[in-house]
């Protein structure tokens, strides 16, 4: 798992190269080449059946060739992000669209069927015994999503079970009104949780971010996602992952030994999905955790995290909630390295700035500061090894009602070529046991006309943003560790 700038990663990385210069044909030839396994070996000659979903044309398809793109996929991709109540960036400073909106526009938008990936549900106040204004946009969601049932419009629901939320009547009130809802026993098939965030709308819209299906997720809680519109392709391919907790939620169902062919991919870390976003030409894949729910052609998600850190060649900025070298839930506990080595190589190896933004509030676990102020401690500027890293702290202020909030929950990562956004915490088992998913988007762009930034540069802004805020603070800092309140 530790193989990162080993042989088969530089060609790799040649491959992607050549592919940036739309050089198919050599592409073709090394795609010959026996590339090293993604989570199961990819068999390209077995198309996913289903009609639109035929990606492998369109994922080796030029770049700027709009021959063969079906007219319905004009992808657009918008990044979303949810800022807690009462913390103001300085004016003018770049922002996503909140999230609260983006979803309701995006059930607007729904016609046919929604598809939710979730770990729990409690979007309204009483859910968890808290009367509060901010939990409204949580229950214009239920509302919202109740109303579409009433329309015909199907709704179903994979969540984990045991549920963390037992006093949570939304699921019910859901299903009342016609949606189907699974119980993924995670605990029992892999010894985790189901920690995916993800929607799909009428297989050709989706959502992904970290975002719970929780009220204070849109009010109390620091949050980011992408939404991508019309593009059936990706939708589709995010689907077979739903379609993954969907039969693992049915009655008796045991983990597969091999998931079926339909279940397996074309579209992953070797072959992303190419194509123009809003005229932009982008590469982008869905990457999966644990292993065991991830079928042929499936990149690993901790195989995508470590690519994109070994591509980079400039920067790693990355926003996590917690960062562990160590597993987490395993006793004893191992030490586990993995991403920390690949951080450190880069700064060490390539001169890459490494910076790391982890969360903190009353609920970190004080252990984590070692660790942290060991990565500090790396950092060599004379030497040319740059690596930083701050704690963000959401002040609770007149908050203090409500429990569990006022914290970064936003996992994401970006470089100057890529940007990866995901629902994993960083220790091993979020990428052993739990199941999460990634989305690696990257864009380049287009040397003739003016288009927007792309969108690894959009989230370099928002990560800067945050990194040089008040609310972000240096290990040598107030935060020393032991209760992460803000006293600013
Ligand atoms: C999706 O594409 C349709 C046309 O095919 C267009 O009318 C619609 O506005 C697009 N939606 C978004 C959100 O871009
Ligand atoms: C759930 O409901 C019970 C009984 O009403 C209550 O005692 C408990 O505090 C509630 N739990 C939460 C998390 O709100
Ligand atoms: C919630 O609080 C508001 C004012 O803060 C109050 O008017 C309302 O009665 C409260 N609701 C419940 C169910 O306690
Ligand atoms: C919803 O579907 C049912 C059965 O398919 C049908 O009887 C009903 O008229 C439909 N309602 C609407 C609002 O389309
Ligand atoms: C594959 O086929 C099986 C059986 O028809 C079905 O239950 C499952 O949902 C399909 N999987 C996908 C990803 O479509
Ligand atoms: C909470 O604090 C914010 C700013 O810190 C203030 O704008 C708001 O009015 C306060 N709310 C209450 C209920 O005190
Ligand atoms: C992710 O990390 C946070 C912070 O330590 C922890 O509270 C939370 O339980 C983790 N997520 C899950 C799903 O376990
Ligand atoms: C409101 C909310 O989403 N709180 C969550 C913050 O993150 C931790 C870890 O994922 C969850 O346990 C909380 O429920």
């Amino acid at each position: 798992m530790n193989a990162k700038a080993g042989p088969p990663e530089l060609q790799v990385l040649g491959t992607l190269a050549v592919l940036w210069l739309g050089a198919v044909t050599l592409a073709y030839v090394l795609w010959q080449v026996r590339l090293p396994p993604t989570c199961g070996q990819l068999h390209p000659e077995e198309g996913p059946t289903g009609s639109r979903g035929h990606s492998s044309s369109l994922a080796w398809e030029p770049l700027g060739g709009e021959a063969g793109q079906q007219p319905q996929d004009s992808c657009r991709l918008v990044l979303v992000e949810s800022i807690p109540q009462d913390l103001p960036s300085a004016a003018g400073s770049p922002s996503a669209q909140p999230l609260a909106q983006a979803w309701l526009q995006l059930l607007d938008a729904a016609q046919e069927s929604i598809h939710v990936a979730s770990f729990y549900w409690s979007l309204t106040g009483p859910d968890i015994g808290v009367n509060d204004s901010s939990s409204q946009p949580g229950e214009a969601l239920l509302q919202k999503l109740a109303q579409l049932l009433d329309k015909n419009i199907s709704l179903a629901v994979a969540t984990s079970s045991p549920s963390l939320t037992k006093n949570s009547t939304d699921l019910r009130v859901l299903v009342a009104r016609g949606a189907q809802v699974r119980f993924v026993p995670m605990r029992k098939l892999t010894g985790g949780v189901l920690h995916s965030k993800f929607w799909v709308v009428d297989g050709r819209h989706i959502y992904l971010g970290s975002a719970n299906m929780d009220w204070r997720a849109l009010t109390q809680v620091k949050e980011l996602g992408a939404i991508i519109y019309n593009c059936s392709h990706l939708a589709l391919d995010l689907e077979k992952i739903f379609q993954t907790y969907w039969v693992l939620g049915a009655p008796r169902a045991v983990l597969p030994r091999t998931w079926p062919q339909n279940f397996s991919t074309h579209i992953n870390r070797f072959q992303p999905l190419r194509g123009r976003f809003d005229g932009v030409p982008t590469t982008a894949y869905f990457s999966a955790s644990p292993p065991s729910l991830c079928p042929h052609g499936r990149t690993r998600d901790l195989e995508a995290l470590l690519a994109v850190m070994g591509g980079a060649r400039e920067f790693i900025y990355a926003s996590v909630m917690e960062y562990f070298p160590t597993t987490r839930f395993s006793h004893p506990p191992r030490y586990w390295p993995v991403l920390d080595t690949a951080l450190r190589t880069a700064a060490f190896n390539r001169g890459v700035r490494v910076r790391l933004l982890v969360s903190c509030w009353p609920h970190t676990d004080p252990s984590m500061f070692p660790e942290l102020r060991s990565l500090q401690a790396f950092s060599n500027p004379v030497a040319g090894v740059s690596v930083d890293v701050k704690v963000f702290i959401v002040p609770v202020g007149n908050h203090s009602n409500i429990p569990f909030s006022r914290v970064n929950h936003s996992k994401f990562m970006v470089t100057e070529k890529a940007a990866y956004i995901g629902t994993s915490n960083w220790s091993e088992d979020y990428f052993s046991s739990t199941s999460g998913v990634g989305l690696v988007v990257s864009q380049r762009a287009p040397g003739t006309r003016p288009a927007g930034p792309t969108v690894q540069e959009q989230l370099r802004r928002l990560f800067e943003r945050d990194w040089d805020s008040r609310y972000a603070v240096g290990l040598d800092g107030q935060a020393q560790g032991q209760d992460c309140a803000w006293q600013g």
